[in-house]
């Protein structure tokens, strides 16, 4: 009996162990424009709107930290080759984004803490000098960043800050971004170990009073 027993126990314990620790952990892709920004903009009319992101889409709220990396790269001009990768995001308690030619585009801009603490210092317009630079963005690097979503926080944009966004292109097609949503739902592997002692000693117990 008593080898039953431990066998049954360390096909749990074994259970246990096997489980990842990422288990919640789930991955989103999504392929980008970069023509796109949520930067001002000056005379630049083939530039478009950035990437907006509805958090709720991937399940995550305030207080959560993701994980975002670059993917991919574009070509910042004609006579640019296919090697860029420069990426920019932003919180917003809102989706509203104001004109091109607003400084201030994302009203809703919210602070975020991330495992890079400086927000990129962004170039003015290429055209007429205007001034890019907001202090909530963040850079979005392809060596992958991680980021605690802010309160109130609702949506995260997603560009590319460039001087003149309009003439920017992606020949190949592997311009994007993964993000990544936490796991931390998911119990680690000792107290998993732990809970599998426990209901394996507590059956034995059972057993013997039986
Ligand atoms: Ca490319
Ligand atoms: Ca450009
Ligand atoms: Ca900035």
């Amino acid at each position: 009996m008593f080898r039953i027993q431990s066998a049954v126990a360390l096909a749990i314990i074994g259970a246990a162990i096997s489980i990842p620790v990422t288990a919640n952990a789930a991955s989103f892709t999504y392929s980008l424009n970069p023509k796109a920004t949520f930067l001002r903009t000056n005379r630049d009319p083939f530039a478009v709107d950035p990437f907006i992101l509805d958090l709720s889409d991937i399940g995550v709220s305030s207080g959560q930290e993701i994980f975002l990396q670059a993917l991919g790269d574009y070509a910042v001009g004609g006579a640019f080759g296919d090697g860029s990768n420069v990426m920019v995001g932003v919180f917003s308690s809102t989706n509203e984004l104001l004109p091109s030619d607003v400084f201030q585009r994302v009203p809703g801009a919210l602070d975020a803490v991330t495992s890079r603490q400086r927000s990129p210092i962004t170039s003015p317009t290429g055209i007429g000098g205007f001034p890019t630079n907001i202090e909530e963005d963040f850079g979005i690097p392809t060596v992958s960043i991680t980021a605690i979503v802010p309160n109130e926080a609702q949506y995260l944009f997603i560009g590319t800050p460039d001087r003149f966004n309009g003439d920017n292109h992606d020949p190949d097609g592997d311009y994007g971004v993964r993000i990544v949503t936490p796991s931390r739902y998911v119990p680690e592997p000792s107290i998993l170990l732990g809970t599998a002692i426990a209901t394996a000693l507590g059956w034995r117990y059972s057993r013997k009073r039986s």
